[in-house]
């Protein structure tokens, strides 16, 4: 059977999502995403937050509102995304080493001494923050996230951008991915990828943390 370390020796750069790979932060998502969805007297579940796994802040915003049969202005929702956005550094804000999924230091250590390219390829506008917090920053050749992307997964262009930085093709880059429009994304992309978590569709190969990658 094909083992991650198989598929490692066909790339040069490896592109990591942050949250759900790396961090743990969509706890801290759902538990501010319910508090606002209380302000229009939305119950919003867990079943809903896995749907928003990648997704903007806005996308992820317009999403509730829909299920929440809420209309807004533009405003509006301009000022619901800054309040959420406000809650959800209140849990940031207290991230620290400990908060980083098992077995994600040892994998960028374990990259960056066989000489890997190593990226960032994430939706949130907040990974900057995350990757000083959390001591991670260092092992970044690049960085693209929800600053510079202006299309959301399942479009490719978060892992372009990444590999573009890196000076990378496409095919030289292997991508570490939670949710399934990241998966796509990375597939759109041209490149390999591993699921990270869960099963997910067209993954070339899942783990369930990134623990089982050395092991
Ligand atoms: P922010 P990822 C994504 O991060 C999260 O999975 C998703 O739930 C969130 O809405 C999105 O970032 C935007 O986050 O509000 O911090 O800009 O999985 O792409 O690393
Ligand atoms: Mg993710």
């Amino acid at each position: 059977m094909k083992s991650v370390l198989d598929l490692l020796e066909k790339v040069k750069g490896v592109i990591f999502d942050l949250d759900g790979v790396l961090v743990d932060t969509a706890v801290f998502h759902f538990q501010a995403w319910k508090r606002l969805a209380q302000e229009f007297d939305f119950d919003f579940t867990e079943i809903q937050n896995e749907q928003l796994k990648g997704v903007s802040r806005i996308d992820s915003l317009e999403m509730i509102l829909n299920w929440a049969h809420v209309v807004a202005s533009e405003n509006q929702k301009i000022a619901w995304a800054a309040l959420k956005n406000r809650w959800y550094l209140e849990f940031v804000a207290q991230m620290k080493e400990d908060d980083i999924l098992p077995g994600s230091i040892a994998l960028l250590h374990w990259l960056k001494q066989h000489g890997f390219l190593v990226a960032l390829g994430s939706a949130s506008k907040n990974a900057p923050l995350i990757l000083e917090k959390t001591g991670m920053f260092c092992f970044f050749d690049a960085l693209v996230d929800g600053n510079s992307v202006t299309l959301s997964k399942p479009h490719p262009e978060v892992f372009l951008q990444a590999a573009g930085q890196l000076k990378l093709k496409p095919s030289e880059c292997l991508v570490f991915e939670d949710a399934q429009a990241g998966v796509d994304a990375a597939v759109t992309a041209g490149m390999k990828v591993i699921g990270v978590g869960s099963h997910l569709k067209g993954a070339d190969l899942s783990v369930c943390s990134l623990m089982e990658v050395l092991n």
